[in-house]
């Protein structure tokens, strides 16, 4: 059967808002508090992974018991809850609103698909939840991103096939999740971090969907 596109899959931080900055900010509390060191460097390679292997890569060799990592990573997300308070629709990346219309009005299943379990809190914040018919998040799958899992359970949601989905993304962790998944991917941002993408736009404003729906 001849492949077409049916549904769009959006990853939430890096692709509708910047809540890297506030992950960045709660991390660097954190660490602080701890003695670790952290800094941006660290922080571009947690990118799209999950909370839990994020704190891995910051400890890397250091050892600390269960008991404490668990705790670090609630203290770390109680951080984090407090700073996405606040969220509004002024928190939206410029043209977000645009290409979610755009795409409604074609007819186009929309899910989100993010590694975060905040991302519900985020997208009421952002005012748009009512975009979306199905939400696949950090609570969804047990495997997080680059396991394809998050954007099979947003297809599976929306009873659509994955070669009929299109995944916007950000992330080289979400880029590799959606091509295992069989998805066409849109990547956001710069070559050297989504160059693994079929096509891909600095920012999500100047994303082209005329220039998706061709090379589809
Ligand atoms: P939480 P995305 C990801 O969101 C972030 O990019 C990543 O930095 C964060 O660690 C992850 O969500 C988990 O977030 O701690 O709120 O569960 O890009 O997949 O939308
Ligand atoms: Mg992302």
């Amino acid at each position: 059967m001849r492949r077409k596109i049916e549904a769009f899959i959006f990853d939430l931080d890096g692709v509708l808002t910047d809540t890297a900055e506030y992950h960045y900010q709660s991390w660097k509390l954190l660490c602080k508090e701890q003695g670790i060191p952290f800094d941006r460097k660290i922080n571009e390679k947690l990118r799209g992974v999950s909370r839990r292997k994020s704190l891995e890569i910051i400890l890397g060799d250091q050892k600390v018991s269960p008991g404490k990592f668990s705790e670090m990573l609630e203290r770390k997300n109680n951080y984090y809850r407090e700073s996405i308070k606040n969220i509004s629709k002024k928190d939206l990346f410029p043209g977000v609103e645009k290409v979610l219309e755009e795409l409604k009005g074609k007819g186009i299943k929309l899910a989100l698909g993010s590694s975060s379990k905040n991302a519900r809190p985020v997208i009421e914040g952002l005012g748009v939840k009512d975009f979306f018919e199905a939400i696949a998040d950090g609570n969804s799958v047990e495997k997080a991103k680059p396991a394809p899992d998050i954007f099979l359970f947003a297809a599976e949601k929306l009873g659509v096939v994955p070669e009929n989905c299109v995944v916007v993304e950000d992330a080289e962790a979400g880029i590799e999740a959606a091509l295992t998944a069989g998805m066409f991917v849109v990547g956001i941002g710069p070559w050297e971090r989504v160059g693994k993408s079929h096509i891909h736009f600095p920012e999500i404003g100047k994303i082209n969907l005329d220039e998706i729906f061709a090379r589809f």
